[in-house]
């Protein structure tokens, strides 16, 4: 018996600062009502997707940057998300900033969770890739600083067998800058994931390297369709995009087959919702021939991949 899980990868356009959170949700709940009409088992929402991608600013005042984060999930204005997911009995994983008061300390997380159809948190995610900087770079057209507002997640990369609902299949998540660096998709298929949920927001113009944003659309799909084929899963990638207050961000959320191929793709920069039926079993012939771990892989040789953190040359 296949199982097959109908995703629904929920594109959003931009979110202005002074969009609210009750308006965002609202969206969101338009994407469901979508979904579920299309048949849709699990919808999958960007990173930080409740408002504006705030670290595009310098602040320093705490109570303004807290203002972009939840105190709790859900909340006021978020429950009405989860208890519309649940009455459409629709699985949901989306972003947004974790703000966590415990043993005494306060930690901001860059977050995603995973939610059952029965409402049920599956699963929680924290950003461990934080790309941009820590200080007010006024040279940049705009800042990146996550480095500033979030603390590295402290979750490593967690997979999940989910519920029946979803064909019990092995689900995982990782955050934006994540999908960069193969260690994140690596670290999830030697927990056999079949299928990686992540969402982004990533400016067009990289201000370290301007001569890269051609390509940012290129880089985006090479990475997630090489993170897919080299662990035999299933990417779902979804992006926050458009402009948002005078900043352009990339679209091309995508659903991505455990063979490298792509097999839905956004094609505004606006809220889209793309829909794919995906079959977990045609993960199985890639993780038992070419990328059987247990029978091809030489950790020995890799000891310098855990050891090393920046490049030393040789002399
Ligand atoms: N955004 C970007 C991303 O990794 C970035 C940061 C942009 C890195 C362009 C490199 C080049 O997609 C987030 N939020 O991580």
């Amino acid at each position: 018996m296949s199982r097959i899980i109908t995703v629904g990868a929920a594109q959003m356009g931009p979110i202005q600062r002074a969009d609210s959170r009750s308006s965002v949700v609202r969206r969101m709940i338009e994407h469901l009502r979508q979904a579920k009409a299309h048949g849709c088992d699990l919808v999958v929402f960007p990173e930080l997707t409740l408002t504006t991608f705030f670290p595009r600013w310098f602040m320093d005042d705490q109570a303004e940057i807290d203002s972009f984060f939840e105190q709790s999930m859900p909340s006021g204005e978020t429950a009405p998300l989860l208890e519309a997911a649940r009455d459409l009995g629709l699985a949901i994983s989306f972003g947004y900033a974790e703000l966590v008061a415990a043993a005494g300390r306060v930690r901001r997380y860059n977050t995603q969770i995973l939610i059952g159809k029965s409402g049920r948190i599956i699963g929680k995610y924290r950003k461990i890739h934080l790309p941009g900087h820590a200080e007010h770079e006024p040279w940049r057209a705009f800042q990146h600083l996550e480095k500033r507002y979030f603390e590295v997640g402290d979750l490593s990369w967690p997979v999940w067998r989910a519920d029946d609902h979803l064909g019990g299949g092995l689900l995982g998540m990782m955050i934006c800058n994540d999908r960069r660096w193969p260690e994140s998709y690596r670290v999830m298929g030697l927990q056999g994931v079949e299928m990686i949920l992540l969402g982004y927001n990533t400016p067009r113009h990289n201000p370290p390297a301007p001569d890269h944003d051609r390509l940012s659309e290129f880089h985006n799909q090479l990475v997630m369709q090489a993170g897919a084929y080299q662990n035999g899963s299933w990417v779902v990638g979804v992006a926050k995009c458009g402009v948002e207050e005078d900043c352009e961000m990339i679209g091309g959320s995508s659903i991505i087959a455990p063979t490298g191929e792509v097999i839905g793709q956004a094609l505004t920069q606006d809220d889209e919702l793309v829909v794919a039926r995906c079959d977990l079993d045609l993960c199985r012939s890639y993780k038992a021939s070419t990328f059987n771990f247990a029978r091809h892989r030489e950790p020995e040789q890799y000891r310098m991949i855990v050891e090393r953190k920046g490049a030393v040359e040789p002399d």
